[in-house]
């Protein structure tokens, strides 16, 4: 297979959530056939730099996968399988990116706030920011406050992404941005939020930077953000 036809492939699986030969994808008859795992393999055993697989498959492959989420051909597990399998073939590339030297766009510490366990969400936006090029640094679910903080003085992020799912717990995202502010840390970093029970305005209101409906904007804003 050559070049051009290798990276189709991987984009192709990245749009059937293929991660490997055994899963089956979302058309009938794939089971068998190399899945983006394998191709990104074969990719770099024939040459190809991470950098491009990277550019011109899988981020190209999740970003018609955003297209067919918006459009309504594509539903939140479609995309969830795609983006796992990005992170697969991810695992295997970002070495080789750093080692190359492929600067990142920008670094992003996420965390679903204290008292939370709902990390879904948070991992999908986590995968999908991975995919699109950022360094993704991830301190879980259930955060303490000040874990956060001392993640943000030590790590510096660009963007700090904070996850809530609970009417109760979205509160804490106040608690987190407030103390950013009294520590003197506010200015140093932007603060995305995001979750089901938020609203734009709440976001505006707790002082937050942007906030991400979903993880196809989580990429956007972090683009017009870092
Ligand atoms: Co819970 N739960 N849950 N739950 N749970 C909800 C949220 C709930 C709405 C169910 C209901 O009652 N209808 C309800 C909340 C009600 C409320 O707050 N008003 C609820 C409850 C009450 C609870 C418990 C209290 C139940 C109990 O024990 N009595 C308990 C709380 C535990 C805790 O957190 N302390 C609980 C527990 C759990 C499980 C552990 C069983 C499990 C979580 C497993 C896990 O995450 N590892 C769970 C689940 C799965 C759900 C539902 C069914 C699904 C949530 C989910 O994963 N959605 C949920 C009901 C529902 O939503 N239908 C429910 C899929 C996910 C991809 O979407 O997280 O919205 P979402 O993420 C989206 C966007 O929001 C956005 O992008 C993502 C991808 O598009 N986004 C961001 C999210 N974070 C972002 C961050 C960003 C940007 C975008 O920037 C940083």
């Amino acid at each position: 297979m050559g070049k051009e036809e290798l990276l189709a492939k991987i984009e192709e699986n990245v749009l059937q959530g293929r991660r490997d030969s055994e899963d089956e994808g979302l058309d009938e008859g794939l089971e068998g056939t190399p899945g983006v795992v394998e191709l990104v393999q074969q990719s770099l055993e024939e040459g190809i730099e991470a950098k491009e697989i990277l550019l011109g498959a899988l981020s190209s492959g999740m970003d018609k996968v955003g297209e067919k989420y918006e459009s309504g051909e594509y539903f939140l597990p479609d995309m969830l399988t795609a983006a796992e399998a990005v992170g697969a073939a991810m695992d295997i590339l970002e070495p080789r990116l750093l080692d190359a030297g492929m600067e990142s766009k920008g670094k992003v510490l996420l965390a679903t706030v204290k008292g939370d366990l709902h990390d879904i969400g948070k991992n999908i936006v986590g995968l999908m920011l991975r995919g699109a090029g950022y360094e993704v640094l991830d301190l879980g679910a259930d955060v303490d406050g000040n874990k956060i903080l001392e993640k943000v003085r030590d790590a510096a992020p660009d963007i700090l992404g904070l996850s809530a799912l609970l009417t109760t717990t979205m509160l804490e995202m106040k608690e987190v941005i407030d103390a950013l502010e009294s520590e003197g840390l506010r200015g140093d970093v932007k603060v995305m939020v995001g979750g089901a029970p938020l609203t734009p305005q709440f976001a505006e209101k707790i002082g937050a930077d942007a906030y991400g409906k979903d993880a196809i904007a989580a990429v956007r804003l972090a683009d017009s953000l870092a």
